[in-house]
């Protein structure tokens, strides 16, 4: 008893190598505020280079707002060319009439198309209440959102190999890199 409890008590952290080689992505980049969505952009560039990515194996389209995010996510999504989908805009409360209609949408359009597809779609949609929150999410490494959303298609995308070798791999060869 004692075991089992301590078995289902026990946290299961799966080690991510955050290599993104061999992986393919579309950055999908909303041109509204494009001051600071081709930061995004460039920061989501910068997050994939250094995992390992080559510049041949990302893809950047673009869409004329964060509203056709989705719709353009999940065409690239259904290609079957990519492994990941990286949505980058900016949606500022205080320069945006329609602030939640554009902001709400994007953001469940985005998850649809994720769950539609079956494949990845980040949401790397800055929401912000004015410009100089939106500037500061769009700065360099963890403080762009752009590269944080990057960062985060590697991961899952390394999660989802490891998850598929996991249910083709016989009872002996079965495991999850659990940390010890
Ligand atoms: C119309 C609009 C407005 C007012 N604000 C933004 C915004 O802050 N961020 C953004 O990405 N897009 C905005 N848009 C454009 C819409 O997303 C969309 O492109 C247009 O309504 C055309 O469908």
């Amino acid at each position: 008893m004692a075991v089992e409890k301590e078995r289902l008590l026990k946290t299961e952290v799966h080690r991510r190598d955050l290599s993104a080689a061999g992986f393919r992505f579309a950055i999908v980049v909303s041109r509204w505020n494009e001051a600071l969505t081709s930061r995004l952009a460039a920061g989501a560039a910068e997050a994939l280079r250094e995992t390992g990515a080559s510049d041949l194996s990302f893809e950047t389209f673009y869409v004329p707002g964060s509203f056709e995010l989705p719709l353009a996510c999940l065409k690239a999504a259904q290609t079957g060319d990519f492994d990941a989908v990286i949505a980058l805009g900016v949606v500022i409360r205080g320069e945006t009439p329609h602030f939640e209609y554009v902001a709400g949408q994007a953001a469940s359009g985005i998850l649809q198309a994720s769950m539609t597809s079956g494949i990845p779609v980040m949401f790397g949609v800055i929401t912000a209440e004015n410009l100089e929150q939106a500037e500061a999410r769009t700065g360099q490494k963890v403080d762009n959102k752009g590269y944080e959303a990057a960062h985060s298609a590697v991961e899952m995308v390394n999660l989802f190999r490891e998850m598929d070798r996991r249910q083709t791999a016989d009872e002996d060869t079965k495991f999850f890199p659990h940390v010890a």
